[in-house]
């Protein structure tokens, strides 16, 4: 029987720009997930661990980054740490693993799969690595694996590659595209993927995406996991077992603010009293729909409230618009030539796809006279030939809106 964690992605390093003020945290929680998931491999006494690419973000994170997670990796020593190159880190001349830290400084119990070479972990075991040396490619790295022919029977064979599984719509063909039967058609007994970040088992229980310890985005909205697997011998199916390891939440909550702001209020707040950790949650808040009034003081009241008790708060207002659109856009657009005839333009569009928008033209054709009724062949001809629908005027006239009101107001 063997027993390993299987993890990938924990892209040290990471800048995290998408959220400033909290950048740091989030660098250090995924160094502090990493700790905690190392801790496991010590308490599980597992035979090895398998980080299967993207160990760091880029190869140009700092020295210091490179040190310490060598040190985190040496922590469950004796246990063995193998590494897989992935394409966020590959194996180029300037790879991180020329680097000292993983030549001069590598503690003994931490090895970085440079080649193709088969590598037996512990005895019984061969393990098939497949590093990645470049950014992208349209091979399949499981088609590099190498399987010795002297490999006696009873051997557990368990290959390590960076990919992404030939699902219909969920790869790219330079994504190092992954068959899905790999496993299946090399008899392997389990193949170890990194790159996509979320945990999961394919169909044939045995190619299996760890995910990433720790989430790095509002669009990861899962924890962070390791998969600890266990094979009782050549053939049998694996047993395998999720374990979390995340220690921020990062989440998105949905909102129509169509109606009364108390209500709208009250109904983020309690959506917000039930996160469970809410000083290590970071919350991205997606407003939609037309606001009551242009009186937006509810909102900051609101941002405020919602910024002492989570780590982080993000407002999307891009799908968000004070009713009436019209009355907004003429008080900004009111001396201002330039947005003046962006409007136009798109009242034009309006009309010519034979649907005004709801409250704009009447508001709007005070400061743009009456003209603008006027339909051109041409712009007929060109929006039928980009297939624009009146959705998208809408859609623009709001987008206009708000970027005017960033800059203009
Ligand atoms: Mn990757």
């Amino acid at each position: 029987m063997v027993s390993f964690l299987h993890t990938a992605d924990w892209q040290i390093g990471m800048k995290a720009s998408q959220v400033p003020t909290v950048a740091e945290t989030v660098r250090k929680a995924r160094l502090t997930a990493a700790e905690q998931l190392m801790r496991i491999a010590s308490q599980r006494e597992v035979d090895f661990v398998l980080i299967a690419g993207d160990l760091f973000e880029n190869n140009l994170v700092h020295n210091e980054a490179a040190h310490r997670v060598t040190e985190a990796l040496s922590a469950c020593s004796p246990i063995p740490v193998y590494v897989l190159p992935g394409n966020h880190d590959p194996l180029t001349e300037d790879s991180i693993y020329n680097r000292s830290a993983f030549k001069d400084y590598l503690p003994p119990n931490v090895h970085i799969l440079r080649t193709f070479e088969p590598v037996a972990p512990v005895p019984g075991v061969m393990l098939l690595p497949a590093p990645v040396m470049s950014k992208e490619s349209f091979d399949d790295p499981t088609t590099q694996f190498r399987i010795p022919p002297e490999m006696g029977e009873d051997s557990i064979i368990i290959g390590i590659a960076h990919g992404s599984l030939r699902i219909p719509g969920k790869f790219q063909e330079n994504d190092f595209p992954i068959a899905l039967d790999a496993a299946k058609r090399l008899g392997l007994d389990y193949l170890a993927l990194g790159h996509w970040h979320s945990f999961y088992v394919h169909d044939d229980e045995r190619t299996v995406y760890a995910g990433t310890h720790e989430p790095t985005g509002f669009d990861e909205q899962r924890k962070g996991t390791v998969a600890h697997v266990t094979i009782e011998a050549r053939g049998s199916l694996p047993k395998i077992e999720r374990l979390d390891t995340g220690t921020l939440s990062w989440q998105t909550l949905k909102c129509d603010v169509s109606g009364d702001p108390a209500h709208v209020v009250s109904h983020i707040k309690h959506e917000v009293s039930k996160v469970e950790n809410p000083s290590s949650t970071l919350l991205r808040l997606e407003l939609k729909g037309h606001a009551q009034s242009d009186d937006l003081q509810w909102l900051e009241d609101l941002e405020d409230w919602l910024k002492i008790r989570l780590l982080y708060i993000e407002i999307d207002k891009t799908q968000f618009v004070t009713r009436p659109i019209g009355k907004r856009l003429s008080k900004l657009a009111a001396g201002n030539p330039f947005l003046q005839s962006i409007i136009s333009d798109l009242v034009d569009i309006a009309y010519a796809l034979g649907r005004p928008i709801e409250d704009l033209p009447e508001d709007l054709a005070n400061i743009l006279g009456s003209d603008s009724q006027i339909i051109d062949d041409r712009l007929q001809d060109d929006l039928d030939r980009w297939g624009i629908q009146s959705e998208d005027v809408e859609e623009a006239l709001r987008t206009l809106a708000s970027i005017a009101e960033e800059v203009l107001s």
